[in-house]
């Protein structure tokens, strides 16, 4: 079946779903958002992406795109008003895919893994966030004197991190880091990626989502 535009599985809360709304969103492309619940993911959804993590977005050809990064890179491939795709990301993005998301799993759900000791894993984190925090002192943002892919593919997490406990962080001698992460936060981008959205049926009239809609 071929649609007007094409449609994107997402969950708000996700922090792949959100760097793939970022994308998308500063990109001006228009989808058709569904919003899913993850312990009850859409059929459809299961079919063309058998995977089972969102974001997924399916394309007006049929093809899915089914990676969070993939689509920011699908969106800002046709069209990059900011050029967040102006600068390399310095490795950057796979080491919060990796290790730090890791760290980060095991410093917020450490009973999701009881045969691990999970006490150092906040330490971990932290090791990253120094890095970046002395790269945003000296450049401005993370690779540049510009927030470019790395800051929108690596924020939603610093977010989470942040969010598990607002005391420890606050505690945290980063100041560069957390002026970075509130200006995110409190960015018209931000605000307008995060609205909040009731669980997709299929019987739902398309719900559409970009800047020009
Ligand atoms: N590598 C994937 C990871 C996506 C991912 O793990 N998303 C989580 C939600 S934040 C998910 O869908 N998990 C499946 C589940 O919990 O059932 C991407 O970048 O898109």
């Amino acid at each position: 079946m071929s649609h007007t535009y094409p449609i994107l599985y997402s969950f708000r809360r996700c922090p792949y779903a959100m760097r793939a709304r970022l994308a998308l969103y500063a990109s001006g492309a228009i989808v058709e958002l569904r919003e899913v619940v993850l312990r009850d993911k859409p059929e459809h959804m299961l079919e063309i992406s058998p995977k089972g993590t969102v974001p997924v977005l399916l394309l007006q050809d049929g093809n899915v795109v089914e990676e969070s990064l993939d689509i920011m890179v699908w969106a800002l491939g046709r069209q990059d008003p900011e050029e967040w795709l102006g600068e390399e990301d310095d490795g950057l993005i796979a080491r919060n895919d990796g290790e730090f998301k890791y760290a980060l799993d095991r410093y917020k759900y450490p009973d999701r893994y009881p045969d691990e000791d999970c006490s150092g894993m906040f330490d971990k984190g932290v090791e990253v966030l120094k890095d970046l925090d002395t790269r945003i002192e000296k450049n401005g943002y993370l690779v540049a004197d510009y927030p470019t892919l790395a800051d929108y593919a690596i924020f939603p997490f610093i977010r989470q991190f942040a969010n598990t406990d607002r005391e420890r962080f606050g505690a945290l001698p980063l100041p560069a880091l957390k002026k970075w992460l509130d200006e995110h936060l409190n960015s018209e981008l931000f605000a307008a990626i995060m609205p909040k959205f009731d669980q997709w049926k299929p019987e739902d009239e398309p719900l559409l989502f970009g800047s020009s809609v």
